[in-house]
């Protein structure tokens, strides 16, 4: 199908409840037949979309917030409705305050900022305090800082913590600086407020220019500032389909995010995903199901896993045990791919999920080994996408993805192809993750896995461990510990 321009025009527009599709069949869904209906030409025709609702869009990409982000909110939930005889389809509401702009000055010469998503729009002038070791302890944290503006490095915790500290000793603003090259557009705390009034006018600066204020200050000069960020509310979108059909009470749950990064149009990080699952969804309404199947697009993971975990926290402990099993798909078609597994049982980074995670991990190296017939690795269970708020909640989590700015071993090119010492995605998170960026036949192999695992499990559970609600608690403090400290975690918030 070409996208007619007209198409395109319709779906930035409010959804519209088009004709609704008749399911087409009751033979209950196999492996076999759900993915012999994923074909590559439609996986094409969705990242070219996707990558047009960016580039027709004023800043190019579909971050949080933006006309490119809203566009593929609307198409996928006006694909989805098509079959509202299939699936109950919402999307769930969910407030964010985004940064807009802002300006700073220190020692009245203008310095490049950004405005932080999450904190409040305002002014601030005073002198600057930087904070010693990341403060990420209340220990770091002068006792009164009242009328002044904290500086503090990124990295080791999220933002939010940082800036909640700063503020609760009486600071009025917060410079946080990046730990790695480039400016911190698109950025956020990574962290809901947890009171009113907890935060304090934000920005970001480059590490140069923070470290720059950091020797200034150790040398005995004297640093003020002002600062002004002004900051958006707006309502974002995860989008949720459930099959009407299958038991409702055992659901096996299926989901990616639906937003990128500031820096590019995000085809891969992570298009790939939301792409894959929408047509996993579409195929799917060809079968009936014994399990409920629920798909989700999560807004707001690049801001720091928000949808999800605003999703998980709006469960009560009844609907949290219904699901069955949550899982999650990013970066399915790295140009330099890897076909890694999360280890969910935990023998190849000892950190394991909740029970049925080891099982999930069973179930797609038995894809890759028997079904598909390529190699696979593992990576660590370590909460960096949106399956984390449901490892935290005790749920069962599993995924698959082909890697990110991690480097390709030699023994990973022996296994794969591709070139050894360059990263999986060198677009990740650049300007460069477009359609040209996605590697094809990693895209396939990677959404007929989705298509297995779909298949499996909304046919039976009976490869999982049994239901036992007493035995679901939240993931345990010292594995919540390890993964937080996890370096792979680190580099994200
Ligand atoms: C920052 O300065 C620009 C240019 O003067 C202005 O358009 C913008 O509104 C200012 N932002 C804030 C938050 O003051
Ligand atoms: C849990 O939430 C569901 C859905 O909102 C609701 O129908 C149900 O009554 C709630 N159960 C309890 C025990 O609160
Ligand atoms: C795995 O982790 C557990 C607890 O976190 C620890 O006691 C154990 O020594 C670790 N095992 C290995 C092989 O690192
Ligand atoms: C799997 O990896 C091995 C090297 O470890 C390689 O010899 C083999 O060709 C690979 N198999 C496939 C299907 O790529
Ligand atoms: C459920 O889990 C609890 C706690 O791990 C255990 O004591 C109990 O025996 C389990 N019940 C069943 C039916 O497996
Ligand atoms: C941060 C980001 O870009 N989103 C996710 C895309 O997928 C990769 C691989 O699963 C995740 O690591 C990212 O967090």
């Amino acid at each position: 199908m070409k996208v007619a321009v007209a198409t395109l025009a319709a779906v930035g527009a409010t959804v519209v409840n088009c004709a609704a599709i008749e399911p087409r069949g009751n033979k209950l869904v196999t492996s076999e037949g759900l993915r012999k209906l994923i074909k590559l030409k439609a996986l094409q025709e969705k990242a070219h979309l996707f990558e047009r609702f960016a580039y027709d869009s004023p800043d190019k990409n579909r971050v949080i917030g933006s006309e490119g982000h809203q566009a593929t909110i609307d198409y996928i939930t006006k694909t989805i409705k098509k079959y509202s005889k299939y699936y109950d389809v919402y999307q769930q509401p969910m407030p964010l305050s985004i940064g807009l702009s802002a300006n700073l000055t220190v020692n009245e010469k203008e310095v490049t900022v950004d405005a932080v998503g999450l904190a409040p729009g305002g002014s601030a002038s005073g002198p600057v305090v930087a904070i010693p070791n990341l403060g990420c302890e209340e220990a770091d944290f002068p006792a009164d800082l009242s009328g002044s503006i904290a500086l503090i490095s990124r990295g080791t915790c999220v933002s939010g913590e940082k800036v909640a500290f700063a503020a609760s000793k009486g600071a009025i603003g917060v410079l946080i600086y990046n730990n790695v090259d480039g400016n911190l557009a698109g950025y956020s705390l990574q962290r809901f407020p947890e009171s009113d009034g907890e935060y304090v006018p934000t920005g970001g600066i480059t590490q140069a220019a923070g470290e720059g204020f950091v020797s200034l200050l150790a040398s005995g000069g004297s640093v003020t500032a002002e600062l002004t960020t002004s900051s958006k509310d707006v309502i974002t979108y995860n989008i949720i389909a459930q099959t009407k059909g299958g038991d409702q009470d055992n659901v096996i749950h299926v989901s990616g995010h639906s937003d990128s990064v500031a820096q590019g149009p995000g085809i891969n990080d992570n298009g790939s995903g939301s792409i894959s699952i929408l047509e996993t969804a579409i195929q799917l309404t060809q079968f009936s199901v014994k399990n409920a199947v629920r798909f989700s697009w999560w807004t707001a993971e690049e801001a720091g896993l928000l949808g999800a975990e605003f999703y998980v926290k709006s469960l009560n402990q009844t609907e949290k045990d219904k699901i069955r099993l949550l899982l999650d798909f990013d970066m399915m078609a790295s140009p330099n791919y890897a076909y890694q597994i999360y280890d969910g049982d935990g023998s190849a980074f000892n950190l394991t999920g909740p029970a049925g995670s080891a099982e999930a991990e069973a179930e797609f190296a038995y894809y890759f080994d028997k079904i598909a017939k390529v190699n696979h690795t593992e990576i660590e269970f370590d909460g960096r996408s949106d399956y984390g708020p449901f490892l935290d909640a005790g749920i069962a989590a599993g995924g698959i993805a082909c890697g990110a700015e991690g480097i390709k071993t030699q023994e990973e090119f022996e296994m794969f192809g591709g070139a050894a010492g360059v990263p999986y995605d060198v677009n990740y998170h650049e300007d460069g993750d477009t359609y040209n960026n996605l590697n094809f036949d990693a895209f396939i192999v990677m959404a007929k896995a989705i298509a297995h695992s779909t298949a499996t499990y909304a046919r039976s559970f009976d490869s999982l461990p049994p239901k036992n609600t007493t035995a679901i608690k939240a993931r345990s403090d010292a594995n919540q510990f390890k993964y937080k400290k996890s370096a792979r975690y680190l580099s994200m918030i």
